[in-house]
C-alpha cells in the first residue's frame, strides 16, 4: 500500500489559460519582481488551474544504462567522461513490467522509461512498444525519453499507446553548446515537433544549475511556453553533479533561484503540469515546499532517479504528510 493519501482529478476541469507569446523581456521582468509578488502571483495562478494540495507522482526506471554516444556535460552515462556506470543492454519486457508492477503498487500513476540512447534504433522498437503496451495494461500512464525520434518512429510510439514523451531542451538556445557538443539545440526542437505530430503529449524541460546566467533560465522556458502548443508537462532538474562529468564541479543553484524559475515555469504554462525532477535529494524541505507553492504539482518518486539518488518514499511521504499534500489519482485508463 502506498503510504499517499490519493485523490481524484478531473482533467477536463482544469482551465486552458496559455498565454500566447510571452516574450524574454517580460518574463525577465517577472522573474525579477519582489519575491512575495512573484510568489502571490505564480501561487494565484497555480490555484486557478490546479488542486494545490495535489501531486502527481511518476516513477523512472532506466531501461538501457549507459555507453551512450552524447556528450551531455551533466550526464553519468555518456560514454565521453570516466563517470564509473557501466554500460548495459536494454532490460528484458518482462523485467519492466514487473518493475512497473512494483511501482503501482507504491502510488505512482505514471512510469518513465529512460534509454541512454542518441535516438533507438529500428530494431530496439518492438521491445520498446510491448513495453508501452505492458506498462499501459497494468493501468499507468506511460513516458518514454529515448533520445532523438524519426517522424516513422514517433508514429510507432504513438500507435502502441504511449502517452508522453521526454524530450528535455535542456537550457537556452545560447548556452546549449557549451554543454552539448554531439547534437543541437534545433535537433531538439525537430523531436518535440515530430513527437507532437504524431500526437504524443510532450515533457519537455531543463535542468539549472549548470553555470548559466538567469536570461538563459528564462529563455529556456520561454522557448517551452512558446512552442506551438506547450508540453503537457514541464520537468525542472536541479543538476546532480556527477563525478568525472564535465559539469561535475558547478557552482550549485541558489535555491531563492531556483524557486523563481519554478514559479516563471508556472505562470508561462499555467495548465502544464511543471515537475520537480532531478536534485530533491539535495534540496531543504523548505525549498520543496517553496516550490509546490508556487506550483511545482508532479515528483519523480523511488529511491533511484535513473543512476542518481532520489530522497525515498519515507522522506517524501512524511514531507507529503507535514505540507499537507496528496498523490494525485489517475482517471482510469481506457
Ligand atoms: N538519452 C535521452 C535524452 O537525453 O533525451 C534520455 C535520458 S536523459 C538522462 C533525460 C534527461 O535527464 C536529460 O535531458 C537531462 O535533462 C536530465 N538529466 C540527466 N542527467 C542529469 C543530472 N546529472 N542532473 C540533472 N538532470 C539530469
Ligand atoms: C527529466 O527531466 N529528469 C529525469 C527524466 N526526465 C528522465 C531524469 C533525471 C536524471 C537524473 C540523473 C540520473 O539519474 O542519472
Ligand atoms: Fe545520452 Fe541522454 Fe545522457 Fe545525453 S542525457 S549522454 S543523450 S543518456
Amino acid at each position: 500500500m502506498t503510504p499517499f493519501d490519493t485523490m481524484s482529478t478531473h482533467r477536463s476541469d482544469v482551465r486552458g489559460a496559455s498565454d500566447g507569446n510571452t516574450g524574454l523581456k517580460e518574463a525577465l521582468f517577472i522573474y525579477n519582481l519582489p519575491f512575495n509578488d512573484l510568489l502571490h502571483r505564480a501561487h494565484t495562478i497555480h490555484r486557478s488551474n490546479f488542486d494545490p494540495n495535489a501531486v502527481q507522482m511518476s516513477r523512472l526506471l532506466s531501461v538501457k544504462t549507459g555507453g551512450c554516444a552524447e556528450d551531455c556535460g551533466y550526464c553519468s552515462q555518456s560514454a565521453h567522461y570516466p563517470t564509473g556506470v557501466k554500460a548495459s543492454k536494454l532490460l528484458e519486457v518482462e523485467h519492466v513490467l514487473s518493475e512497473a508492477r512494483k511501482a503501482r503498487d507504491g502510488g505512482a500513476t505514471r512510469y518513465c522509461m529512460g534509454a541512454a540512447w542518441r535516438s533507438p534504433k529500428d530494431r530496439d522498437m518492438e521491445a520498446i512498444t510491448a513495453m508501452v503496451r505492458g506498462v499501459r495494461a497494468l493501468g499507468m500512464e506511460t513516458c518514454m525519453t529515448l533520445g532523438m525520434l524519426t517522424p516513422q518512429q514517433s508514429a510507432r510510439l504513438a500507435d502502441a499507446g504511449l502517452d508522453y514523451y521526454n524530450h528535455n531542451i535542456d537550457t537556452s538556445e545560447r548556452f546549449y553548446s557549451e554543454i552539448i557538443t554531439t547534437r543541437s539545440f534545433v535537433d531538439r526542437l525537430e523531436t518535440l515537433a515530430n513527437v507532437r505530430e504524431a500526437g504524443i503529449k510532450v515533457c519537455a524541460g531543463g535542468i539549472l544549475g549548470m553555470g548559466e546566467t538567469v536570461d538563459d533560465r528564462v529563455s529556456m522556458l520561454v522557448t517551452l511556453a512558446n512552442l506551438p502548443m506547450p508540453p503537457e508537462s514541464v520537468p525542472i532538474n536541479m543538476l546532480i553533479p556527477i563525478p568525472g562529468s564535465m559539469l561535475a564541479n558547478a557552482q550549485p543553484i541558489n535555491p531563492i533561484d531556483f524557486v523563481r524559475t519554478v514559479a516563471l515555469a508556472r505562470i508561462l504554462m499555467p495548465t502544464s503540469y511543471v515537475r520537480l525532477s532531478a536534485g530533491r535529494t539535495d534540496m531543504s524541505d523548505e525549498t520543496q515546499a517553496l516550490c509546490f507553492f508556487v506550483g511545482a504539482n508532479s515528483i519523480f518518486v523511488g529511491e533511484t532517479l535513473l543512476t542518481a539518488d532520489n530522497p525515498g518514499e519515507d522522506r517524501d511521504a512524511a514531507l507529503f504528510r507535514r505540507l499537507g499534500l496528496r498523490g494525485e489519482q489517475l482517471e482510469p485508463i481506457v
